[in-house]
């Protein structure tokens, strides 16, 4: 079945399964498209006049590259005309933007992070965009906060795009994780890998090893035990790896397995954590989960968690797992 498009792939889920209704077909070839046109832009590096800062600041304090404005741009335009959703929301924007009133609405919401890993974007490194659906809460317009604030486990999709050396869309409908390679010469997304499955073992841990100092005692522990290799109480070595680009850390652990951790550290204590539970934890956990790993914050499951805020941040601990699972037990043994 490898190779088949991913509007096929839709068609198909949509026959078999009744998964999806047309809405949300729509909904995913929107972005995907959306995403070819990232990835576009992305590649046109400096060549295009995309490169470096925007000159401006997101709601997280964080100076916008001029693509991830561009990419943010990108994916509400190619979103707000279709009829199949009642509201979006962003990293890039403080509060959703609602479905201009000249268009119809629907009735689902998207989130993404349109440029995640932007910092990268310079120095030439993969970058991706990251998104979730969920369901527009009866009696909520989309455009407030509040229709946003649903658990993990309420999501109807996730995916992200990772523009590498191959644009790739890796997409779940909750049945089961699927990878999407962009034909360049077609312009469209063939599946290249069906039902992904990641190891449940691993030898391969990804983290920011600056931020030791800092980290909890569980995480201190379960890392010092994969340093000390074949020698320490885990009897193998181990080999780690940090892009400082999730979608790309992430894609490597879907596709040939491993653990990412962004850990909650003492500097990071006031806010919460690194990385924002609505619109990268989340779909890369249903995503993980999909694969048959694990995605907790080291002390409950991601999906599990209960939003209040919609720029809200966790710690993350997913991949393989077995060692999600080891990690989480050491936080509970404290
Ligand atoms: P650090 C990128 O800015 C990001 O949000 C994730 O994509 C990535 O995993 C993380 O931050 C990198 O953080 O502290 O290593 O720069």
């Amino acid at each position: 079945m490898n190779g088949i498009s991913l509007t096929r792939y839709l068609i198909e889920e949509q026959r078999s399964k009744a998964q999806i209704g047309a809405d949300l077909r729509l909904l995913i070839e929107v972005v995907a498209r959306a995403c070819k046109t990232i990835a576009i832009a992305v590649g046109k590096g400096g060549l295009g006049d995309a490169l470096g800062d925007a000159g401006t600041g997101n709601i997280q304090g964080e100076a916008q590259k001029k693509l991830d404005v561009l990419s943010n741009e990108i994916l509400l335009e190619a979103n707000e005309w279709g009829g199949h959703l009642a509201g979006l929301a962003s990293e890039e924007m403080d509060h959703p933007h609602p479905i201009p009133g000249q268009y119809p609405k629907g009735g689902y919401l998207l989130l993404f992070d349109p440029l995640d890993g932007s910092s990268n974007i310079d120095v030439n490194v993969s970058v991706g965009t990251i998104f979730s659906v969920l369901r527009c809460p009866e009696g909520m317009t989309g455009a407030e906060d509040e229709a946003f604030l649903q658990p993990g486990t309420t999501q109807v999709a996730a995916g992200y795009c990772v523009y590498g050396p191959s644009t790739i869309l890796v997409l779940t409908l909750g049945n089961g994780t699927h990878a999407f390679t962009l034909d360049r010469e077609l312009g469209s997304f063939r599946m290249t890998g069906r039902d992904l499955q990641i190891p449940a073992d691993t030898k391969e841990f990804s983290i920011n090893a600056s931020n030791a100092r800092f980290w909890e005692a569980p995480v201190k522990r379960y890392v010092n035990e994969m340093l000390d290799g074949k020698e320490g109480p885990r009897g193998k070595d181990f080999n780690m790896r940090w892009v400082a680009s999730m979608v790309a850390d992430v894609h490597r652990i879907v596709t040939r397995g491993g653990v990412f951790l962004y850990p909650m550290d003492s500097k990071l204590k006031d806010k919460g954590g690194k990385l924002r539970l609505m619109y990268e934890a989340n779909p890369m956990a249903f995503i993980i989960e999909q694969a048959g790993g694990a995605a907790t914050t080291g002390r409950e499951r991601i999906m599990d968690i209960r939003p209040t805020k919609l720029h809200q941040r966790v710690p993350v601990i997913l991949g393989s797992k077995n060692e999600v699972e080891r990690v989480t037990e050491y936080h509970a043994e404290g």
